[in-house]
């Protein structure tokens, strides 16, 4: 019997295509390792719950979890970014799906809590709510052992297990796969970097030309920055890091403090993980260039400050889809993206199946080395194993037909060696 509460069912044949086309672009998650797993069946007996973005490409991770036999259930990551026609798709084929898009965030935790009954063995999480969950109102997952390992798919919610460790409240053996290479440098530069283009879905504006500020200079916000060059943009990056700022500087940014971005910019999209990147003050808002287009790339809706600005303007008006015109009190105009959440994902389709098949083919192979490994994991941040990252990288060049050289038994010993110098 498969469980579920989704928006709409009558929505599965175009969650199909959707799935098809994903299907097609994620060789190494649909089809290498699927194969693999439909043979030999590594998630027997186990359930896997995952609080991801309930995308094509989550669907694509579902299917190839299943196919090595596990009991799959989802939930989102985010209230804005289901696509309800694949979670139509979903429920017929057998996968668990409690979710819908624009969920209220009481609905969100119902939503979580109804994957955490199923007593999961496995969570593959995406910003921490579902394992945060866990730990706050189902211990008993925890201490009886069901809840075997945790796999985190993005930045801010490593940092906030960081967090947890650190604090000694981390319960469970959590494997960070979003700081695996495979995953940060390919989802987060690329498909963060190109969710710039949310802006273009949502305003249908030029960047040639516009002064835009990206927030942050880490893997996603890098990206931005270079897409954003890329298109013509005049590119000013704002940065807290010494050494990233520097990194921007080098590489051709204008670095400034926010504060002094604020009259220019005409486009201000962040993606640094944390809150306030514009100060919450009015005294900031009023510096805000009429038109402005205010974007969100990061997990949560803090960056942005979301619920301040909303509480400043005299008038919220919807004027395109997933776009509000904010009037403020002397009348100036900003646009908020996606009421400033991951605008990535809730105005267009999220990180495109090209890359999301590097990150969900890690997500599958540690699913099935927590299982292998199930008696030797201890609570607390772990790692990724670099054999299963480097396996990911050469799936990947294989799909796409790229060779590339191995070190003779003579470089190996030099590259690993000190005797040899002058
Ligand atoms: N993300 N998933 C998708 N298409 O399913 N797109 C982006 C998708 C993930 C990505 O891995 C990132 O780390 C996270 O969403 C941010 O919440």
């Amino acid at each position: 019997m498969v469980n579920y509460k989704i928006a709409d069912e009558s929505l599965a044949e175009k969650g199909k295509e959707a799935l098809y086309i994903a299907e097609n672009k994620m060789p190494v998650t649909a089809k290498v390792i699927r194969k693999r797993f439909e043979k030999e069946k590594p998630l027997k007996n186990i359930t896997i719950a995952g609080c991801l973005h309930v995308t094509k490409e989550t669907g694509i991770l579902a299917r190839t979890l299943k196919a090595g036999g596990a009991e799959v259930y989802l939930c989102g990551s985010n209230p804005l970014s289901t696509q309800d026609d694949v979670t139509a798709a979903l429920i017929q084929e057998g996968i668990n799906v409690f979710a819908w898009h624009g969920n209220t965030d009481e609905e969100f935790y119902w939503c979580i809590k109804q994957c955490l009954k199923a007593k999961p063995n496995i969570l593959i999480d995406d910003g921490g709510d579902m394992i945060v969950t866990a730990h706050q109102e189902y211990p008993d997952l925890i201490s009886s052992g069901t809840i075997i390992a945790c796999q985190e798919e993005t930045t801010t919610g490593v940092k906030r297990f960081r967090a947890m460790d650190k604090k000694g409240v981390l319960k469970v053996p959590l494997f960070p796969v979003n700081d695996a290479r495979c995953k940060n440098q390919f989802d987060n530069e690329l498909g963060t970097g190109q969710g710039i283009v949310s802006a273009i879905y949502g305003m249908h504006v030029l960047f040639a030309g516009k002064n835009v500020v990206i927030g942050g200079y880490g893997h996603c916000s890098s990206g931005m920055a270079l897409r954003a060059r890329g298109l013509g943009a005049i590119v000013t990056v704002t940065e807290v890091d010494p050494i990233k700022a520097l990194q921007a500087v080098f590489a051709g940014f204008r670095v400034q403090k926010i504060e002094d971005t604020l009259p220019n910019a005409e486009i201000i999209l962040t993606a640094t993980g944390c809150k306030h990147v514009i100060p919450p003050t009015i005294e900031m808002f009023d510096k805000l260039k009429n038109g402005v287009i205010l974007g969100n790339l990061g997990h949560f809706d803090i960056e942005i400050p979301t619920k301040e600005l909303y509480e400043y303007a005299k008038e919220i008006k919807p004027i395109r889809q997933n776009v509000e015109e904010l009037i403020f009190p002397n009348g100036k105009k900003v646009y908020l993206l996606a009421k400033g959440r991951l605008a990535n994902l809730v105005l267009s389709e999220g990180h495109p199946s090209e890359v999301m098949d590097m990150s969900f083919a890690l997500q599958s192979l540690m699913s099935e080395y927590i299982v292998k490994n199930k008696d030797s994991l201890k609570p607390g941040m772990l790692e990724v194993p670099t054999d299963i990252d480097d396996k990911v990288g050469f799936l990947k060049l294989k799909s796409m037909g790229i060779e590339i050289d191995k070190l003779s038994e003579e470089q190996y010993n030099y590259i690993h060696g000190f005797l040899e110098g002058t």
